[in-house]
């Protein structure tokens, strides 16, 4: 395939590394490589026509950023992907650092270099049309990995990933067991707009307002999935609402910074108050086995092999499912210590 660049048709240009022939791979827990940096300079990088990606199927992918545990094991299954299969596919990664802006860059990017296929997670639902438009028009199909866009469904070839409602209503069940059906709990929301805390805010709030009538969400506030945030909410729920017996976080990084929180308030994670969460974290695994958490959903975030054979597919002109929907499991301290060990992420 004859390759375009894109460097000096736009002031700011995002550079992506091609992952093909990289080194080995590293394990799923590492911090993901930075294969991606924002220039305000016009820099055409290469100018030498690619044919090492001749007959390769040519994949860019724009990535949300590093926020949490569970997005750098993402990373690095579709990193570790390109690098074992580097005799077939070539990636373009892009990393959007949180930014919807970096991942509409990396979109038009990848565009004017004529990838064969486009991923993204998107940061948040709305505000895709165009760029996706874009796209269609150049014929590169579109797949979202592990997070929905607010788009026509013409506009993009799947979804691969999880079924966020239903995560939240199994954490609300979960919760509703640990702390015997009543009392007061608190919420750490994703991020606010993306479609994994919309979602799970929906199913889980629903879930306790038709079935349990004596469970009160008295707070419930974006932590942006960092355990940063994830922290500093929990300190402020806590001053508040002294009486709480619980609390749900939308993904793990939140619930360990709430952990730290609750001990630093003198009490005790996993007694005082419970938690639950989604994702599945090697993290969270290991705060239940230490009795500090208490129940998490999983989300699988190695998407990497499903996501190429996806595009391999489209490639070849095939069809695929709308939705490639994620099986996951639920995990509680009691089975946390059997099943800690063969944690992949
Ligand atoms: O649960 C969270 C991450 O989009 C499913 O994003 C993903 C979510 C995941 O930051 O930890």
């Amino acid at each position: 395939m004859k390759k375009r660049f894109l460097g000096a048709l736009l002031s700011t240009a995002i550079v992506v590394t091609s992952l093909a022939g990289c080194g080995s791979a590293a394990p799923a827990n590492e911090a993901p490589v930075q294969t991606a940096t924002i220039e305000n300079e016009e820099t055409p990088k290469a100018a030498a026509p690619d044919s090492s990606s001749d007959g390769k199927l040519v994949v860019g992918f724009a990535q949300i950023g590093q926020e949490s545990g569970w997005r750098d094991a993402e990373t690095m299954s579709i990193q570790n992907y390109a690098k074992e299969h580097a005799d077939e596919v070539e990636l373009k990664f892009a990393d959007a650092q949180q930014k919807q802006e970096n991942q509409i860059k990396a979109i038009k990017s990848f565009i004017e270099q004529d990838v064969d296929v486009i991923g993204l997670a998107p940061v948040v639902e709305t505000g895709w049309d165009q760029v996706f438009a874009e796209a269609q028009d150049a014929g590169i199909p579109i797949i979202l990995l592990d997070r929905t866009a607010d788009v026509d469904e013409s506009l993009y070839a799947t979804f691969i990933g999880s079924d966020f409602i239903e995560e939240g209503k199994l954490a609300a069940q979960n919760m509703a067991e640990l702390i015997g059906k009543k009392g007061k709990i608190v919420e750490l929301e994703g991020t606010v707009g993306a479609s994994a805390a919309t979602d799970r805010k929906t199913g889980f709030d629903e879930e306790i307002a038709a079935n349990y009538p004596d469970i009160e969400i008295v707070a419930s506030q974006t932590g942006d999935f960092t355990r940063a945030q994830g922290k500093e909410v929990m300190e402020s729920f806590l001053k508040s609402n002294p009486d709480i017996v619980g609390v749900y976080a939308h993904n793990d990084d939140m619930a360990l910074g709430a952990i730290e929180a609750i001990k630093e308030a003198g009490l005790k994670p996993g007694e005082d108050i419970v938690t639950v969460s989604v994702d599945g974290v090697k993290g969270i695994f290991e705060a239940m086995v230490a009795g500090e958490a208490n129940c998490t959903v999983e989300c699988n975030p190695l998407l990497g092999p499903l996501f190429f054979e996806t595009a391999a597919k489209l490639k070849k002109g095939e069809s695929v499912e709308k939705w490639v929907k994620s099986v996951d499991g639920v995990f509680t301290q009691d089975v946390a210590k059997d099943a800690i060990d063969g944690r992949a992420y």
